[in-house]
């Protein structure tokens, strides 16, 4: 694995974290005035594998990460003072930064030698977290709060990691194709409607 280097002090892609509720009073997460809500009938992966392309719903959730062997890193800071167990799906992160306020590019002390590695971290209350990974797993991957009902009110996005080498590393397409077609057959025959973010 290449080492880790944080030299580059540009954020390519921003989200706010917000929270607002509707007149019954049902809260939901939003990223950039977008709450996340997957659609099983239409999932990224199965999408990816069959026409190449990512479905369109929670659009602006899903960041591209086209390149391999890139360091992504991560910024997840909120002033709304709770804490948040931040998830990823699809690899182990480095954690490095953490702490209360907000992260400070070229200020805020990142930890790069031999920091923990995780697939979950916490975000304190009205602070920060800090992590990376690389680009070295093609698919499409959550990235979500691991409290439960904020991953139901939709605190998650998605990175397309490698979409061009998907199909590749996805060895039983039929699996997939399979659980996806029995899934629909399911929902036909009982009616079944989604009430959460799906995460
Ligand atoms: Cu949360």
């Amino acid at each position: 694995m290449a080492p880790l280097s944080a030299t580059n002090s540009d954020i390519t892609e921003t989200y706010d974290i917000t929270i607002a509720g509707n007149e019954a009073r049902l809260f939901k997460w939003y990223l950039s005035g977008t709450t996340f809500f997957s659609r099983f009938e239409d999932p990224t992966l199965l999408s990816v594998l069959n026409n190449g392309t990512v479905p369109s719903y929670s659009g602006n959730l899903m960041v591209d990460l086209p390149q391999m062997h890139q360091w992504v890193y991560i910024v997840i800071q909120s002033a709304i003072p709770l804490p948040h167990p931040i998830h990823l799906h699809g690899h182990d992160f480095f954690i490095l930064a953490t702490g209360s306020g907000t992260y400070t590019p070229g200020s805020t002390l990142l930890n790069l030698q031999n920091p923990p590695r995780r697939d979950t971290a916490n975000m304190p209350a009205a602070g920060f977290l800090v992590v990376a990974f690389e680009t070295d797993n093609p698919g499409a991957w959550l990235m979500h709060c691991h409290v439960g009902w904020h991953t139901s009110m939709g605190f998650a996005l998605q990175f397309i990691e490698g979409k061009s080498m998907v199909s590749s590393t996805v060895k039983d397409t039929c699996a997939l194709q399979e659980t996806c077609k029995g899934w629909n057959n399911w929902v036909a025959e009982t009616g079944f409607q989604q009430h959460d973010s799906g995460v």
